[in-house]
């Protein structure tokens, strides 16, 4: 592992999310809850008002405000690194007015075209993660039937975004990339860009990465034609995690923040060791 990666905890304060739609969506209970995910190591909370589940339909803007801009606020009055899951520029504005450091927008700016302009305005950290379309028909846009496939037309859509991020006044050092797991992806294609992240990297720009819980593992994990049930996919979360880790990836989102914390510690305790070994060496030829 080189630099231990952040942990991005989730809090979807949402009625419809895949993995925890309901759980949270009161504020007290949203904000209790990314009290725990901080106590248990994330470094930032995500807070999100729009499931982006395959097929969800969208809610209306004063709904999203309503259930994401009480949780920043509390959050962020107490310290934490916040950040905003939103694809709607009007959202992220009142996030930040509220303390949202980060804006995660999973559309990578292509939901509103006035994004980038607030972004820029603000000063904000971005996220723009890789996005074809709406959850309600991102089954259709799976298609990469060009050459070098997902992993080529994630890198060039990405580099794209970034094109039109910085003609928009965006800085450079505030943009982290997304190849965006389970966004108009086949379980086929998540594997293929867990498999080369590489090209991605290249374009030179802090990852973020989330597959925590997605449907690709529950199709893994699938036993007797079903699907693995959400709740069930932790083990196999905390796999990617770890191999992720060793990627040099900026960032991880993850539900578990206390899986994802104990399988990067135990990282670090080995990374130690091969410290110190390389140090004896060093002494050894001095
Ligand atoms: N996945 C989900 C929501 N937001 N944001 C980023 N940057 N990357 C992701 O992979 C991502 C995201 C969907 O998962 P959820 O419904 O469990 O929050």
């Amino acid at each position: 592992m080189t630099t231990t990666p952040l942990l991005m905890g989730v809090v979807n304060v949402t009625p419809d999310s895949f993995s925890d739609g309901g759980r949270w969506l009161h504020a007290d209970a949203a904000i209790a809850h990314g009290r725990d995910l901080i106590a248990q190591g994330a470094d930032i909370i995500d807070i999100g008002g729009e499931s982006t589940r395959p097929g969800a339909t969208r809610p209306l803007v004063s709904e999203e405000l309503g259930r994401v801009v009480p949780v920043i606020t509390a959050l962020a009055a107490e310290g934490a690194t916040v950040s905003v899951d939103t694809m709607r520029a009007e959202v992220a504005e009142a996030a930040i007015a509220a303390g949202a450091g980060i804006v995660n927008d999973v559309s990578g700016g292509l939901a509103d075209p006035r994004m980038y302009d607030v972004v820029a305005a603000a000063g904000t950290t971005y996220v723009a993660m890789h996005w074809r379309a709406h959850a309600d028909h991102m089954r259709d846009f799976a298609v990469y039937d060009g050459p070098g496939g997902v992993v080529t037309a994630v890198r060039d859509e990405l580099a794209a975004r970034v094109d039109a991020l910085l003609a928009a006044g965006v800085a450079q050092e505030r943009i982290v990339l997304d190849p965006g797991l389970g966004f108009a992806k086949r379980a086929e294609h998540n594997w293929q860009l867990l498999r080369d992240l590489g090209p991605v990297r290249a374009l030179g720009f802090p990852l973020l990465v989330g597959v925590s819980r997605k449907s690709f593992l529950g199709t893994l994990l699938a036993s007797g034609g079903s699907p693995r049930p959400v709740g069930e996919r932790e083990h196999a979360t905390t796999a990617l995690t770890v191999l992720l880790a060793q990627q040099d990836v900026w960032g991880l989102r993850v539900h578990d923040v206390l899986a994802a914390k104990d399988a990067l510690r135990v990282l670090e305790r080995l990374d130690q060791e091969l410290d110190q070994e390389f140090d004896q060496e060093e002494t050894v030829h001095d």
